[in-house]
Parts: C-alpha cells; structure tokens; sequence
C-alpha cells in the first residue's frame, strides 16, 4: 500500500534523511523558564523605566491581535486590550497610534508594545512608510490618527521633535500572515523594504512574527506542537526571510489567541519564544547607545 503523508506534514527522517531536519525544538516545559525570565527581565540602562517595542504590517495580519496575546500570557487569562478587527472590510481597523503597557503580578513590565495602522500595498492606503519610521524614531504622539492620504509631517501639530528614549522604539517587529504569504502584493513587500532601508542607519533591530499558522498548515491546526514538524511552516518562514530580508533566526512563528477561551501553555510558549527574541534584541539596542 502507497504510503502519503498527510498535506503539510514533514517527510520524516527515515524517508528522506539528507534533506530534512526538524527546524527548532519545541518543549512546552519551557514556559515555565521563558516566563520568569521575562518577569524578571530589565533593562540595561537604569535610567530609563520600560522601552518600546513597535507592531507594524499588513491590514488584517494580526498585529492587534499579538498584542493581546502577549498581555494574556502575563496575565493568563483572555483579554481584549488592543481592538481586534473581526470582519474583512480590507481596510485597517486600528487606525490610531496606541501604546499598551504590559503587566504582571500587579506591576509594569519594563517594555510596552505600540500598535499601528495597517500597511496595504496602494501607495495612499493604509500607514505610509513616512508614518511607520517616524513612529519608530518616537515622533508620532499617542492616540495619533493615521490619514492614509497625508502622512505626519514636521509642520503638522502633533508631531513630537523631542522624544524620549521610552517614547522611541528599540525593536520594529513586523506581523506576517502565513496563510497569505505567498500571495503578498510586490508594493506591500517595496514598503517594508522602504523601511528597512531607512532604519537601517539606525540600526533598530527587525523581528518577524509569522502569525495566523493554523490557517496556513493543517497539520498546526490540529496539533500546533508539530510546528517545527512542518515542512510548510519552514517554507513560509523562509518566504519571509527572503521577501523581507530578515534572517530565518530573527522569524518567529506563532498562533495568536483569536477564538480561545482560556490560554493554554502551548500558545504561550510561542508567543514568549517571540517576546523573548524582541525584547533581548531591544535591550542590546539600547546598551549600544547612540539612538
Ligand atoms: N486563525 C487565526 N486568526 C487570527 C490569528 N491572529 C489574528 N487572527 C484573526 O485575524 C483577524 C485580524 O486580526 P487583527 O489583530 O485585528 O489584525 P490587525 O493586523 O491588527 O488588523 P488591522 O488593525 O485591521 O490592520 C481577526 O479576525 C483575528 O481574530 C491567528 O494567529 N490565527
Ligand atoms: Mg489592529
């Protein structure tokens, strides 16, 4: 009898032993040692109280729906912090720029994520590259409303000359859908290109979180302990680094909370897998000096 391996699902070693290894290790027991470290962590100048971690991409990729699960690994429980969009109007649903502090055990954790307008691929849809740089170097004031027709610019009120080290962002961490990869529009990949070319002096690292792998791999969706058993996630994930030019260390593949009731360890420790990553790269950063 004809053996097939089920859509999604590696080849294992035995069949082909040259050409395939599972990619990283997964060990759901390593929730327990991610989350103290992040409980623990701090910053490495003393000066300055939390840092900012910035989630920018695609309209729909799931950049508000990170942050939530982010703030539901600390407080382990569902919560709905950051406006998820839950229908597909194809235009952004957050549209303002929001900062949200993450907490644990009652207290401020030493970082916040900030949430943005979705990127879309027309050149006055969607945040402009303008708007996601300057939301980096700290110009654009909170609660700001993005204007896909005009991006911020100097002479426009809300723009913030002076920022703070807090108020900038040490970390740009780009949502990626990866049901939807393949498919990305060419503009949408220029834009993030756009950007890179414009950090790059500053040397801001960029992480990519490769959300939504339930609906890119049947074999995640049933079990998304097998992540680092699929083939199709490997491919995705080297999709983005090659469309993105981000290296297949700084990738990072997670299944958002998005129907759930309760958290579970395994989400969780995908989502602090990825935590962990941006949050070390921004601290080395800020030990750099220099911003
Ligand atoms: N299956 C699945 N759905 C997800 C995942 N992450 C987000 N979603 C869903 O994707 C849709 C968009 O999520 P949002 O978090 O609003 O995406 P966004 O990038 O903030 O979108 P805009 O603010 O409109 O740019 C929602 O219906 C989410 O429930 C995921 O990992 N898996
Ligand atoms: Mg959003």
């Amino acid at each position: 009898m004809k053996y097939c391996l089920p859509e999604g699902i590696a080849p294992v070693a035995k069949q082909d032993p040259i050409n395939w290894k599972i990619l990283r290790d997964f060990d759901v027991g390593q929730k327990a040692v991610l989350l103290k470290r992040l409980k623990e962590f701090t910053l490495s100048n003393p000066d300055i109280d939390h840092i900012g971690i910035l989630v920018a991409g695609q309209i729909g990729a799931g950049k508000s729906s990170f942050i939530n699960s982010v703030t539901n690994v600390f407080e382990g429980r569902i919560t709905n912090s950051a406006q998820v969009n839950s229908s597909a109007t194809g235009r952004s649903f957050t549209e303002n720029y929001k900062t949200y502090r993450i907490r644990s055990g009652g207290a401020d954790l030493p970082f916040v994520l900030r949430d943005v307008m979705g990127l879309e691929p027309e050149k006055f849809e969607g945040s402009s590259v303008e708007d996601i740089v300057n939301a980096v170097l700290g110009h654009i004031r909170e609660k700001y409303k993005f204007d896909p027709k005009d991006s911020l610019n100097f002479k426009t009120e809300p723009f913030n000359t002076d920022p703070t080290l807090s108020e900038k962002a040490l970390c740009l961490v780009y949502i990626i859908d990866a049901s939807t990869i393949d498919f990305t529009d060419d503009k949408l990949i220029e834009k993030l290109e756009a950007i890179r070319l414009k950090l790059k002096e500053k040397g801001i690292p960029q992480v990519i979180v490769m959300t939504k792998v339930d609906e890119a791999c049947p074999l995640v969706k049933n079990n998304l302990r097998k992540i680092y058993h699929s083939k199709k996630i490997k491919e995705k994930m080297q999709m983005c680094s090659d469309k993105v030019g981000v290296p297949m260390t700084s990738i990072f593949p997670v299944k958002n909370y998005h129907e759930e009731i309760d958290t579970n360890d395994t989400i969780d420790v995908l989502i602090l897998k990825a935590l962990d990553q941006i949050l070390h790269n921004a601290d080395d950063r800020l030990r750099e000096g220099d911003i």
